[in-house]
């Protein structure tokens, strides 16, 4: 698939309620998200399997890619757009061998450059890297600075997602450091908001990204 990514990058919740996540997710979508990524950390095989498979046909619909966190069986089983993996999920090139060399494969680099020029070389479409803020989605040891972004726009070929921590008023940061978009989760879809507030926050974010510098 041509991928381009650009803009809101959103990253799923652990939610268990399908129906709930599926609203979610489109009322980001209908907001300005650009690309979805499955991302459910407490899930079994069984629910991730149905969340994905009602997520698909919504991105579909919305033709905007669907990525799949962590499982490449996953990924296979639904023939999705792309796959998202990160430090603990085994060898880069053997992922994109697996997924085939027109879908996406995006890679975790958390804080390290190096971390991501190996990603490139192995066939990564995008990195990412993060979190630059504290967030509560995930344990960070590092946090991210902004010049890792510069440096990777200038020196490298595959776009680059900043992701973690991120809201309105500190994203600016990132867009004239030379991201290519930005990974929300929990400052999309925190919980006990309403489908319409998550559109309405995806609209609050994409409207600060193209605000001009
Ligand atoms: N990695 C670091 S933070 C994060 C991932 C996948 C999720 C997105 O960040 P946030 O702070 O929940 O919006
Ligand atoms: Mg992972």
């Amino acid at each position: 698939m041509q991928f381009k990514v650009a803009g809101l990058y959103a990253i799923t919740p652990d939610l268990e309620d399908t129906a709930r996540l599926c609203q979610m997710v489109e009322a980001s979508i209908l907001g300005g998200a650009s690309v979805v990524q499955y991302r459910n950390k407490v899930a079994n095989e069984a629910l991730r399997f149905a969340q994905a498979s009602a997520l698909l046909p919504i991105c579909r619909q919305h033709q905007i890619p669907f990525i799949i966190n962590d499982h490449l069986d996953l990924f296979l089983a639904l023939d999705a757009d792309g796959l998202h993996i990160g430090g603990d999920d085994g060898d880069i090139s053997a992922a994109k061998q697996g997924i085939g060399k027109h879908k996406i494969l995006g890679v975790s680099c958390y804080t390290a450059f190096s971390n991501a020029e190996k990603a490139e070389k192995a066939g990564a479409d995008y990195v990412a890297f993060g979190a630059f803020f504290p967030t509560t989605t995930k344990q960070t040891e590092y946090v991210a600075e902004p010049d890792l972004l510069s440096w990777w726009q200038e020196l490298m070929e595959i776009p680059c997602v900043a992701i973690g921590g991120i809201t309105p008023d500190n994203m600016a940061a990132y867009r004239a450091a030379g991201a290519s978009g930005f990974g929300l989760g929990s400052a999309l879809y925190a919980p006990g908001r309403s489908a319409e507030q998550v559109r309405e926050k995806a609209k609050v974010f994409v409207q600060a990204w193209a605000r001009p510098i």
